[in-house]
């Protein structure tokens, strides 16, 4: 195949960073299709036939070899966006196998963080006109959700790393991946359990991969900018 399986729609600083460093983690190859958010590339009509939201990412994924048929495909979503990649990542082994036990907490923690740590941030940082009537809304608070998940890594003693102990998987990503942003941003102080989780998630050779990435990006946008 000439043209790499996979193209992922980026920008840098953007949630779009968490399928770029899944991709590295995956091993599988692909290609970027940078955007520029201030420019507004991803609300252009081409892009928008892809997302008709309007944000990165977005993936393509033009199928395997000779797969022709319904090939390309678009994945939208960052935890959707995880979890094809991570079914498809073989020996990366991102994904535990459908029926195994580890499956359970896999699951569990690739879409809290999706459907609790992102709607959880954003109240903490925008509020909201009026308070939700008592058990309404879908999430605790944002300190509560992040202590959950403090709580399930202090649970392995601080002797295995990841979610799942041991074994990294896609569901570090999109945890490991927002709970790096908001320490960053220092929108909640990193307890020593969550200190050591980031550790091992930087120290990563993918991570660093797609951090170097998204540096050379900003690095040649300033450039072309000067
Ligand atoms: N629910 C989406 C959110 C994606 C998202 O919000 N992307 C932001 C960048 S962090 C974006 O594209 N914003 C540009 C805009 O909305 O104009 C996901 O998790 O992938």
């Amino acid at each position: 195949m000439s043209e790499p399986r996979f193209l992922l729609h980026y920008a840098p600083w953007s949630r779009a960073q968490r399928a770029l460093w899944l991709l590295e983690e995956a091993r599988l190859p692909y290609a970027l299709v940078e955007h520029d958010l201030q420019k507004g590339t991803h609300k252009r009509a081409e892009y928008l036939g892809l997302n008709p939201d309007g944000k990165v990412p977005a993936l393509v994924d033009r199928g395997p070899e000779g797969g022709g048929g319904k090939w390309p495909v678009v994945v939208t979503e960052s935890a959707a966006i995880c979890l094809y990649v991570a079914d498809l990542s073989g020996d990366a082994y991102l994904a535990p196998p459908v029926g195994s036990p580890d499956r359970a907490a896999y699951m569990t923690w690739l879409v809290y963080a999706a459907s609790v740590l992102e709607p959880a941030f954003a109240d903490m940082v925008y509020g909201r006109a009026e308070t939700p009537r008592p058990g309404s809304i879908g999430w605790p608070p944002f300190a509560e959700a992040v202590e959950r998940c403090g709580q399930a890594l202090e649970q392995r003693g601080g002797e295995a790393p990841y979610l799942l102990g041991e074994r990294f998987s896609a569901a570090d990503i999109m945890v490991g991946g927002m709970l790096g942003w908001v320490v960053a941003w220092n929108k909640i102080e990193a307890t020593p359990a969550i200190r050591r989780y980031l550790d091992a998630l930087n120290a990563r050779p993918a991570h660093q991969r797609a951090e170097a990435k998204q540096a050379e990006i900003i690095a040649a946008r300033q450039a072309a900018a000067q």
